[in-house]
């Protein structure tokens, strides 16, 4: 790597050359590894920061921008990784190119849905941590706190210019909109493809949803008019900036959602993330953009006229679609001449929708398991970063790294790791040494994987061990060896309890420590309001639907 030359020469001091005199506050697990690592790693941290300087120098003192594409429901092994697009039956060309001009994390873990990776990409912290730890689909007056920092909000204060375009999903009241979470501006749908891409007509019809369209049935007997769910009522895309109101665009009162709609939609953020690429390569200001897009999922073959993959799924046609649309942002970034200082980041948010596995054209080919678990399968996932001024070209690194730590490290990288606040508790550790000086260089060799709420397995450098229930040994919990059963399928007592007899109860000390440091930064409840504050233009069907929010809300208070 191009900067090992940099740091090759002895390391001159040992002190942390940190900007504020708070350390950051970590997981205690973390503070076991600083125990054995401590002299040694403020070494590197004080050389990294030189070499920080010296890009940052070289780039007109500019930090670098970030581009973050988080492509969603893909797994491990479903893009950048040509050799298994015979197994696959579709290629990712444009992402394979990618990996190949910047570094893989060959072993990246997210939660396992939506929201709590988003959560957690953008606060540093564990879902759990902030009371958003749920995937909703429906109206729920919930959401990401104002309490929560984000990562927007940390490189708004190093002088960033922030954009958000595409799914959002970290909630559906006014406070947790993108726009008052740190973004100068944002277009994003309030909730999620469940409203779009399965909860629409064309959707029931190719079975991926039922009991949608009113159509398809007859309402003899529904007392409760507001039981039956009505996507249509819910707000679809707003737009809004920073400290201003939002309105819900390109949907009329009385407009019914097509899966045509949805492709429309998602071809015009596309679009947009283009336009913002040439709009903010003009300006002065580092920025960030946050393009997160709703494709691939979709469930419907409908809007396919020649399928261009083998496999023919409408989730791998949708993919290879998508990479295309990569192809043309990597583009773009090429022709507006700011690839040398910009980050790219590419990478799945969780595991397959194995629900679909039968048809949507995804599986869990490789780790067991998929969206929603625990297991490796909904928490593995390819990731790659690009940044040629500072990364060299086909690198790949196998250490642990957690979604929490690109909070961690892109606010180090780009100068503004200051800016995270002391307060609470951050998951993310700085992972530049890793970016630095490659693979063994890692900050963490542990991953908590909660599912919604609840703690479910605990990874520990190639051992992972599934929480037994309350009150079993944990001599006799099953606990896996990654490298000999990858898949995690060998669960009964004969055959996981040669590990388990010498780690069971190692894992349990690791969760209470774990749990036991929640006494000093207890997890928080998500923030809560009426849906859609400030937004302007609610629909008649939409108003309607906040009312009943608001009659059931002082219904309970009575
Ligand atoms: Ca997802």
């Amino acid at each position: 790597m191009r900067n090992l030359v940099i740091l090759s020469f002895v390391f001159a001091s040992a002190s942390v050359a940190s900007a504020q005199e708070t350390p950051i506050q970590h997981d205690a697990e973390h503070y076991l590894l600083l125990e054995q690592h401590a002299d040694k790693w403020a070494a590197e941290d004080s050389k990294i920061s030189e070499t920080l300087e010296e890009i940052r120098t070289a780039q007109n003192g500019k930090p670098p921008n970030i581009v973050y594409i988080l492509l969603d429901d893909l797994g491990f092994g479903e893009i950048g990784m040509p050799d298994l697009d015979v197994i696959r039956g579709y290629s990712t060309p444009n992402i394979s190119e990618l990996a190949d001009e910047g570094l893989s994390f060959m072993r990246m873990y997210t939660e396992p849905t939506c929201t709590p990776t988003r959560v957690a990409m953008m606060t540093g912290r564990y879902a759990v941590r902030t009371g958003t730890s749920e995937a909703k689909s429906v109206v729920s007056g919930d959401g990401l706190s104002a309490w929560e920092t984000t990562i927007a909000e940390v490189l708004s204060q190093r002088g960033y210019e922030n954009v958000h375009l595409g799914k959002w999903h970290l909630g559906d009241i006014e406070e947790s909109f993108a726009f008052n979470q740190g973004f100068d501006y944002a277009e994003h749908p309030v909730h999620q493809q469940g409203q779009m891409a399965i909860m629409n007509a064309d959707a029931e019809l190719a079975g991926a949803s039922a009991a949608i369209a009113p159509h398809l049935r007859t309402d003899t007997y529904e007392l409760d008019a507001g039981f039956r769910v009505k996507p249509h009522s819910m707000v679809y895309g707003i737009i809004g900036e920073k400290g201003g109101t939002a309105r819900e665009v390109n949907f009329e009162p009385g407009e019914v959602f097509t899966q045509e709609h949805y492709m429309h939609m998602e071809e015009n953020y596309k679009n947009r993330v283009l336009e913002e690429i040439e709009r903010l390569a003009d300006g002065d200001k580092p920025f960030f953009l946050n393009y997160w897009p709703q494709l691939p999922i979709t469930l419907t073959l409908g809007n396919i006229d020649q399928a261009q993959t083998l496999n023919g799924g409408p989730m791998a046609e949708s993919i290879a679609m998508v990479d295309g649309w990569i192809g043309e942002i990597l583009d773009k970034i090429d022709q507006v001449g700011i690839a040398e200082n910009t980050i790219v980041i590419v990478m799945g948010d969780n595991g397959p929708f194995m629900q679909y596995r039968w048809r949507s054209g995804q599986n869990d080919r490789i780790y067991r398991g998929g969206k929603n678990q625990h297991l490796e399968g909904g928490v593995r996932v390819n990731a790659f970063m690009r940044w040629p001024a500072a990364i060299e070209g086909g690198s790949r690194v196998q250490d642990i790294v957690h979604v929490t730590d690109l909070f961690t490290t892109l606010s180090r990288l780009s100068d503004a790791d200051q800016y995270i606040p002391r307060d609470r508790l951050i998951d993310g550790v700085d992972q530049s040494p890793l970016i630095f000086m490659g693979d063994t260089n890692g900050r963490r060799d542990y991953v908590f994987v909660y599912e919604g709420p609840t703690l479910r397995s605990i990874v520990k450098q190639q051992f992972k061990f599934h929480l037994p229930e309350p009150g079993a040994n944990p001599i006799a919990a099953p606990v896996f060896d990654l490298y000999k059963d990858s898949r995690e399928e060998r669960v009964d007592t004969s055959q996981t309890i040669p590990l388990g007899v010498g780690y069971g109860g190692l894992f349990v000390d690791m969760m209470k420590r774990h749990l036991g440091w929640k006494m000093k930064y207890p997890d928080r409840e998500p923030g809560r309001d009426v849906p859609y504050g400030g937004i302007e233009n609610l629909r008649p069907e939409t108003q309607e639907l906040v009312n009943r929010f608001v009659f059931v809300r002082e219904l309970m208070s009575r």
